[in-house]
């Protein structure tokens, strides 16, 4: 812990990876935990556009079950302490796979969201793209003012992410001194291809997870723990 800290002292370029664990102590199912909401389901049944096409009121009801449970939760101790490196650090960069919102929510003013928003939708048919924060989406699935199919504007499995958020999480990356990845699995790519880009970039990566994953063997240091009590410590 004390040499991270000390890297985050000297850092001139930090970036930042963050997934579902940072929003677990929130009290967001994870995707991949014991308790994690793919457990439930398979995801094969949900994130992809042939799971919507087959059925997207099914696919609707998940997205409205989990924006019902974000309506109920408030960023926690990570995400606050994230908002507040963001203020630090010169040249910092906040790039996250997660579609809850509670980083901007917590303060951080720039957020490469690199999988979407939950709280988006865009239509199929003339992708009009508005933010519709409704805790619940009632008639599902909604339709456009054109008539088309409003959908998440999330990306699903087989999409290609945003090119101009992932080019600038890319060049971030390769800016920096240092990259957190803290609370993913790391399965997921492109976001887990990012650790090994920092490597190769010459940047030291800090792992923050409850568990090890794929890329903790490749990484600088490992810190176990839950983020939420990692974080704060770590920028105090
Ligand atoms: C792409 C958005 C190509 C929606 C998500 C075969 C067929 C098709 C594609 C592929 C294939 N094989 C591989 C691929 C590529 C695929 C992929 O990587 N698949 C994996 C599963 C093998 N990727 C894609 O399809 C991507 N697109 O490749 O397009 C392309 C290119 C050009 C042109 C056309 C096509 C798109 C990937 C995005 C998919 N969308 N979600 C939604 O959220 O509803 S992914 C989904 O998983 C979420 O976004 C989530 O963020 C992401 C990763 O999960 P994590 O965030 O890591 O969460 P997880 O639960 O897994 O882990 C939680 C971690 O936190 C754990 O490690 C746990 O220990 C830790 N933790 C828990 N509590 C705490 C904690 N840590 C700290 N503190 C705590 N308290
Ligand atoms: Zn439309």
């Amino acid at each position: 812990m004390h040499s991270v800290r000390q890297w985050l002292a000297e850092a001139r370029s930090v970036a930042v990876l963050t997934g579902a664990g940072v929003s677990a102590e929130s009290g967001v199912p994870t995707f991949r935990d014991a308790n994690g909401l793919w457990k439930q389901y398979r995801v094969q049944d949900l994130a992809t556009q042939s799971a919507f096409a087959r059925d997207p009121k099914l696919v609707w009801e998940w997205y409205n079950w989990r924006r019902s449970v974000l309506a109920e939760v408030k960023p926690n101790p990570g995400h606050y302490a994230l908002a507040k490196l963001e203020k630090r650090i010169p040249k910092f960069a906040l790039i996250t796979q997660n579609v809850d919102g509670l980083h901007e929510l917590a303060g951080s003013r720039h957020v490469l969201r690199l999988h979407g928003s939950i709280w988006e939708v865009r239509c199929i048919a003339c992708a009009r793209q508005s933010v519709d924060l409704r805790v619940s989406i009632p008639d599902l699935p909604p339709i456009c003012e054109c008539g088309g199919l409003l959908r998440p504007a999330v990306v699903w499995f087989g999409e290609p992410l945003p090119r101009d958020v992932w080019r600038a999480a890319e060049a971030a990356v390769q800016a920096s001194d240092l990259l957190l990845v803290i609370g993913t699995s790391a399965v997921v790519y492109p976001a887990a291809g990012l650790a090994q880009l920092a490597k190769s970039s010459g940047a030291r990566v800090v792992e923050i997870n409850l568990a090890k994953t794929p890329i903790t063997s490749e990484i600088d240091e490992f810190l176990q723990g839950p983020s939420g009590e990692l974080l704060p410590r770590l920028i105090a």
